[in-house]
């Protein structure tokens, strides 16, 4: 059986070959028209970035190397005993572009969970943070300070050659993925289980299976079963999200992954961005306390106009490249039909009686281009059903789930010899003066 590091080994070169031919053959091709909205609408619809690992359709939503979320759900390995996708399959095909065998998968969470621990420094970093703190600045904080430990950074001050650079970022890469379980679920018994034993790492359990267990829902297999195939399905969506594009970015000055990381945390700490999902709980429940157990088409109508009508954004809709209803949306809502006690919750039915009365209302608002659900308008709302009712930490599970993404790229911005991220900036007279030309 292969191990990641030799499957990466063997992919590597046809894809230096592929990018080398790109460049030489049709580095002068066109592939786009810059525009003076583009500039100033945050490089919307710009197709400005190279990432490999999935592209998002704007119909038909994300694809991790070509293979939609339900073929994903065929293909892809396990946890013994469970049926969603886990984070290590997910990885996996990330990292490599191949479907893993339950074999590779079993020895890609045996490694994760043999290095999982924390350093101590960390562990009294995080629990010196008053429980006041945001958890995920506490996330951000704690993924900056693992960068002592940096085998990149090490290598690099020693000086090493850039065919070496991959394979540190992949050492740094596994090391802190391996972590982020332990780190995160420190901060949730921080805040949220003060005095509570955290358990220690399960060797002979899957990545989001221990996170599981260390958050305090080991014994629970359904919010476990959950939180794996959430986190897997959230792990990548093409390169352009804010914090995949900070990752990146922050990435190509040869900073190394654990700093990059943090960077893409904090933009995903933004209400627009990762946030949302603890938005939406906050106003799917709102709604629900206004309008009662009279959960008709009329009131969620009315109680949606409200929101729009006070200037507000309606959280869990609209995207800035989807224009349909996100997969994986609907990957979760499928998790939900399946199981008796979520479809008859009075807060996943409100969800999804919303799901179906506010797409009419947003198109006659007329504003959004898409007025469909993404991911987020029912995410949270699963958590909040199991018991899991701190939603200040939801935005800490999706900051777990995006490393499988960005640090992905990391790898491969380092083994394709990607170089500093420069884009050119315009003043407004200096648009003025350019397009007058
Ligand atoms: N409710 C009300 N108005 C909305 C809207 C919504 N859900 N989505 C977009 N609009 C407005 C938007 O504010 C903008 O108004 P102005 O012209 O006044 O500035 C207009 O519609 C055009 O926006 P757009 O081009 O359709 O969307 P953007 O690409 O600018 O923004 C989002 C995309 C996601 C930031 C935006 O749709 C939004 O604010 N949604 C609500 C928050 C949310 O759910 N974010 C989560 C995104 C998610 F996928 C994730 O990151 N996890």
């Amino acid at each position: 059986t292969k191990s990641l590091k030799e499957t990466l080994q063997e992919v590597i070169p046809a894809k230096q070959e592929q990018l080398k031919k790109l460049k030489t053959e049709h580095g002068q091709a066109v592939v786009g028209e810059v525009k003076v909205e583009n500039i100033i609408g945050g490089m919307r619809g710009l197709k400005a970035m190279l990432w490999d690992a999935s592209v998002l359709d704007p119909n038909e939503g994300i694809r991790f190397h070509g293979l939609s979320i339900p073929e994903c759900q065929k293909v892809l390995p396990s946890a013994p005993g469970g049926k969603e996708i886990i984070a290590e399959s997910m990885l996996w095909l990330l990292l490599t572009g191949q479907v893993p065998t339950p074999e590779q998968t079993k020895q890609l969470s045996k490694e994760l969970a043999e290095k999982g621990d924390l350093p101590a420094y960390v562990e009294k970093l995080i629990d010196s943070f008053p429980t006041t703190l945001h958890p995920m600045t506490q996330l951000g904080m704690g993924v900056a300070a693992l960068n002592h430990d940096s085998s990149f950074q090490a290598a690099y001050e020693k000086g090493m050659k850039k065919s070496e650079y991959w394979t540190h970022t992949l050492d740094d890469c596994i090391d802190l993925i391996a972590r982020l379980p332990a780190l995160a679920a420190r901060i949730y018994r921080n805040v949220y289980k003060p005095g509570t034993p955290l358990p220690a790492i399960n060797k002979d359990l899957d990545l989001v299976g221990n996170y599981s267990n260390m958050l305090g829902y080991g014994d629970n297999q359904s919010i476990t079963e959950y939180l794996r195939l959430y986190i897997a399905l959230h792990g990548d969506h093409e390169g352009g999200n804010a914090s995949a594009h900070t990752a990146h970015l922050v990435g190509s000055t040869l900073s190394d992954p654990y700093l990059s990381y943090s960077a893409a945390l904090f933009a995903l700490a933004g209400p627009l961005h990762g946030l949302a999902n603890q938005e939406v709980l906050r106003w799917q429940l709102a709604m629900q306390q206004e309008i009662g157990s009279d959960v008709s088409e009329e009131n969620i109508k009315s109680y949606l106009w409200k929101t729009l009508k006070s200037g507000q954004v309606v959280p869990g809709y609209g995207h800035g490249v989807l224009r349909n209803p996100d997969p994986r949306f609907i990957a979760l809502q499928e998790f939900c039909n399946t199981r008796p006690e979520l479809k008859n919750s009075p807060i996943i039915q409100l969800v999804n009686k919303t799901s179906e009365v506010a797409p009419d209302v947003l198109k006659e608002h007329g504003k959004t281009k898409n007025p469909y659900p993404n991911v987020d308008a029912t995410s949270g709302c699963v958590l909040y059903h199991y018991g899991f009712t701190e939603f200040k930490y939801y935005t800490v599970i999706f900051g777990v789930s995006r490393a499988l993404g960005a640090l992905t790229q990391l790898v491969w911005a380092r083994a394709l010899g990607l170089p500093l991220e420069r884009p050119k900036s315009y003043s407004m007279d200096a648009l003025e003066k350019l397009v007058k030309q």
